[in-house]
């Protein structure tokens, strides 16, 4: 039976730490519970909540029955059986962008999108506060949405959601919000590619403007919006942010007024000129006008791990990509890069496979790509998927791969870090993995 207002919540990471810090601060009494026996989060909240129920290495199915209601964690599936269970007996089950739904009181950005959402939310958080705008940034970029009620003077979030978060989320009423592209990721917690799909379509529920990708038929919003806008990389039509050309110059652009020489962009690569259309997008979508945005694109230099620029060294240019942990994120800097180095890539990939389709990989590889480096779990099935498209060498650590493409790489190319996997078979996560890249890559001399 239900005790009276208990909440449970489940996972104790960043997340979990967050609704407790917000339920206590509500006065609402809740316990937590984790399949760890000791989760990330696990000594700060003993500081903080030293009276809370706790109970680790499972699920506690006895806790779960008293609850009026279940905070559940993202990293954890509504399949889960306890959780299954407890659905079916119609216990809420909601997430914390839904606690944050229910308690925001200021407008909202969300983005998502399998890729490019981290980079997409930094910009448009920068646009805003060059605009002079109190803006938070947060969600599954790093800092958990409910930490950033707290802070003060806010005029604005700006949410970066994944999937998993929007499968608990229905109360969200974003004044602007946007799915970036959607490619095959997380298929080992969603029976189809249209489940994915469906789940990210919640973002525009109830939304004022919604922004989509006309490149991207799997981002058109389906649901009611109050005006549209979109982004491309093709010349842009009525309502629409693209690429336009004049003599020899490629600009960014809203509908037929140039707004910025792509050459301008710190930050190489198509898929980098999408993301700055879909921030200018967004950014418009919200009422930011253009100056301010156009600065911020100027001078931002992007985030670590997402294709970025390591050095250069006797002419060979080494980018980090480690965020490239899924097969569409890979793609995206191989095409991106592929299109504007005046040599080849040398691409160094593998790691955890998730269930992934390798498969399109193989085209834009075989045109761009000089050599491939494989490392970790998913090495032989890479390989396998490659056979004889491309030169495949293997390697058994970061240090073996790093010299293998150094060996192979002349003046001209760019050797990039793009596993197209999760790092967790031989790193912390995909910070790590991009941090020993980085370290061996200078070690060079
Ligand atoms: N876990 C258990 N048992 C539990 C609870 C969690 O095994 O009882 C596992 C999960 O399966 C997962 C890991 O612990 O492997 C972390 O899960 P979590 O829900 O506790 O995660 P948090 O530490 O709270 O971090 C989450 C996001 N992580 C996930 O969604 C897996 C972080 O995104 C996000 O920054 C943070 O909340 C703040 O909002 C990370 C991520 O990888 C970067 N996101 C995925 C992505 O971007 O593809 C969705």
């Amino acid at each position: 039976m239900a005790t009276d207002n208990l909440h449970v919540i489940v996972g104790l990471g960043v997340t979990g730490l967050s609704c407790a810090r917000y339920l206590a601060q509500k006065n609402v009494p809740f316990a937590v519970t984790d399949t760890r026996s000791s989760p990330p989060c696990l000594e700060e909240f003993k500081k903080l909540f030293p009276q809370v129920p706790l109970s680790l290495g499972q699920l506690d199915e006895v806790l779960l029955n008293q609850a009026c209601q279940i905070i559940i964690s993202p990293g954890v599936s509504l399949q889960h059986p306890a959780i299954a269970r407890q659905l079916a007996r119609g216990v809420p089950i909601i997430g914390d962008i839904e606690l944050f739904a229910l308690g925001v009181k200021v407008p909202l950005i969300a983005i998502t999108g399998t890729n490019a959402k981290s980079t997409v939310t930094t910009l448009v958080g920068e646009m805003a506060q060059e605009a002079g705008i109190k803006v938070q940034v947060g969600g599954n970029l790093g800092i958990p949405a409910l930490d950033l009620l707290n802070k003060k003077e806010n005029e604005l979030f700006v949410l970066e959601l994944s999937s998993f978060q929007l499968e608990t989320t229905v109360s969200l009423t974003p004044q602007v919000a946007t799915i970036l592209n959607v490619t095959p990721d997380h298929m080992d917690r969603y029976a189809t590619l249209e489940d994915y799909c469906a789940i990210k379509q919640r973002v525009y529920s109830n939304c004022q403007v919604a922004v989509f990708n006309r490149d991207d038929s799997s981002t058109y919003c389906g649901g009611p919006y109050q005006k549209k806008l979109s982004f491309t990389l093709e010349q842009p039509r009525a309502d629409e942010f693209g690429l336009l050309k004049k003599k020899d110059e490629l600009f960014l652009a809203f509908e037929d007024q140039a707004l910025l020489s792509t050459r301008e962009l710190p930050i190489l690569g198509r898929h980098y000129q999408a993301n700055a259309l879909a921030a200018l997008a967004v950014g418009y979508g919200y009422g930011l006008s253009f100056e301010p945005m156009l600065r911020t694109l100027i001078r931002f230099k992007g985030l670590p791990h997402r294709c970025q620029l390591v050095r250069e060294r006797n002419g060979v240019f080494w980018y980090n990509d480690s965020k490239g942990t899924n097969v569409g994120a890979a793609l995206a800097a191989i095409e991106g890069l592929g299109n504007v180095i005046e040599g080849k890539l040398i691409l160094i990939a593998g790691g955890v496979g998730k269930n992934a389709d390798f498969s399109p990989l193989v085209v834009p590889i075989e045109k761009y790509v000089k050599s491939v480096v494989l490392i970790g779990d998913a090495a032989p099935v890479l390989a396998a998927v490659l056979g004889d498209r491309v030169e495949v060498n293997f390697a058994k650590s970061m240090e073996e791969a790093v010299a293998v493409a150094d060996k192979i790489a002349v003046p001209g190319d760019s050797v990039l870090l793009s596993p197209a996997c999760a790092s967790l078979d031989m790193f912390n996560n995909f910070e790590h993995r991009g941090q020993v890249f980085t370290q061996i890559v200078w070690g060079l001399g």
